[in-house]
């Protein structure tokens, strides 16, 4: 084995010499001074206080709540809203890049800021009065208001135009809901709700789907913490009941109307969470480099082995194709010219390459990809979560589908 006493220290001065190993195309040229500032000081915030304590409340299934002060004064909820309302009027691939660093912690914590930010302060944004959006964006920016969003139910998840919860318009204007909702981030965190529901004065089979906004101590609304998650521990999911909730006339947000106002929420949310996926992908990566490069197995790191480096080789390639998706798509929001279609495609590829290499990476790991101590393992189980919210894979699958055929395989 006396070549290997040679071969050691050349792999080990490689690795030396690759100063950033996740960026051999160089995307970090595409972005501007102000973009990797926004990058660098939300990696520094993950490094600093999520790293330390994520993989602990992972195995004790709680959702950091210490951190949400510190996300909030680093202005990264609801980033890419306008700075009139308190929010830090971010680009689009500035906000992208934000997603990536927090997911690269961990998907609850994105999950976290992509529901306040794009689930909660967006359609407040789009579809509130003048008052909602004076009352409610500052106060969501700085974490004193927390909010959730209420679209998906028991029994239509993946086809939420059947929901059966219903407002009832009272005589004075206000309005009495009732129904139930499944799967909620922040869910028992909230003080506010988004809850979409079916009024009778529309036009979708006779009504249109409404958006309201309802405090959470509301008499009649109940949240349930779920039980028994193996996957995104680390995040609030609750069940949501609605019981004769009495809310007033300005609780509705006048400008939502139809499906389409939940869907366009959706939109903001699934761009983010192709950037977040990247960020997931790249932590793994770079932990089962870092594994390879010292874990000594047959006299050599396992890093230098063929089999190792098909893995290596393969995770490194499918990020880099991931995030120069995910920034060209951000490009594109940022020119007004996004649609969903791509938003789902990215959303499909980034998730999907995300799994594989959370899975691989664990793998390459060996024994220790099993334990808490390590991300792969929870960073692969929680993207099972990413894989199947905001629309299941195959659920993307149908939406490109449709959009290369023009035929919908919905119905
Ligand atoms: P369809 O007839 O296709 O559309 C109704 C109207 O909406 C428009 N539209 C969209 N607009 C903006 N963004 C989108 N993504 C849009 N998709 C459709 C569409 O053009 C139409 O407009 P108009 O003017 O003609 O009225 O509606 P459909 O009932 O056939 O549904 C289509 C389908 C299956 C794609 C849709 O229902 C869907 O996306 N289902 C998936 C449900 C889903 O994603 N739920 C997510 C719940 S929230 C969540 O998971 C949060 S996790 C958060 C976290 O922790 O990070
Ligand atoms: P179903 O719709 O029952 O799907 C089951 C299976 O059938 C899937 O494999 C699906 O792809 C497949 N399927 C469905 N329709 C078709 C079809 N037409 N063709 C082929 N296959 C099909 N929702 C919210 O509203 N707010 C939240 O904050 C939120 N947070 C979540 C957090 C977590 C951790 C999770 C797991 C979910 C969350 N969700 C939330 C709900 C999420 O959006 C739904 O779980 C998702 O839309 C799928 O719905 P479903 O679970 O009812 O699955």
């Amino acid at each position: 084995m006396g070549g290997d006493e040679e071969f050691i220290p050349t792999r080990v001065a490689i690795f030396q010499d690759m100063t950033n190993p996740l960026d051999l195309c160089d995307i970090d040229s595409l972005l501007s001074e102000d973009e990797r500032a926004v990058r660098d000081s939300v990696r520094a915030f993950v490094n600093d206080k999520v790293l330390p304590i994520i993989g602990d409340a992972y195995v004790e299934g709680r959702f950091p709540k210490e951190l949400i002060a510190g996300m909030a004064e680093l202005g990264v909820l609801g980033a890419n809203l306008p700075e009139e309302y308190g929010c830090a009027g971010l680009n689009n691939v500035a906000y992208g890049l934000i997603m990536q660093e927090l997911e690269r912690g961990d998907s609850g914590v994105r999950s976290f800021a992509s529901v306040q930010g794009a689930l909660v302060m967006y359609p407040v944004y789009a579809f509130g009065s003048d008052e909602q959006k004076a009352r409610l964006l500052p106060s969501m920016a700085k974490a004193e208001t927390i909010g959730c969003f209420g679209l998906t139910e028991p029994d239509y998840g993946s086809n939420p135009a059947g929901m059966i919860t219903r407002a009832r318009e009272q005589a004075d204007g206000s309005w009495i809901i009732n129904g139930a909702k499944m799967w909620i981030t922040n869910g028992s965190t909230a003080h506010v709700a988004i809850i979409w529901a079916k009024t009778e004065d529309g036009d979708d089979d006779g009504h249109s789907i409404r958006g309201f906004v309802v405090p959470t101590s509301t008499p009649g609304f109940a949240a349930k913490n779920q039980k028994g998650k193996l996957s995104l521990r680390a995040s609030d999911t609750s069940s949501l009941s609605l019981q004769d909730v009495h809310v007033p006339a300005d609780a509705i947000l006048p400008k939502s109307g139809g499906l389409k106002s939940p869907l366009m929420c959706l939109t903001q949310a699934r761009y983010g969470i192709a950037w977040g996926a990247m960020g997931a992908a790249m932590y793994c990566f770079e932990e089962a480099l870092s594994y390879g490069g010292n874990r000594v197995m047959f006299g050599r790191p396992i890093a230098g082995f063929q089999l190792q480096q098909a893995r290596l080789a393969e995770m490194v390639t499918e990020i880099v194709k991931g995030r120069l998706l995910a920034l060209h798509l951000g490009r594109l929001k940022d020119a007004g010219k996004l649609t969903p279609q791509q938003v789902s495609l990215a959303k499909r590829n980034n998730v999907s390459v995300a799994c594989d290499v959370a899975r691989e990476a664990r793998r390459l790991l060996g024994g220790n990809g099993i334990l808490a101590e390590y991300g792969a393992m929870r960073h692969m189980a929680n993207l099972e979560s990413v894989y199947t919210y905001e629309g299941t894979h195959d659920i993307h699958t149908l939406i490109v589908g449709q959009a290369v055929t023009g035929l919908a395989a919905f119905e």
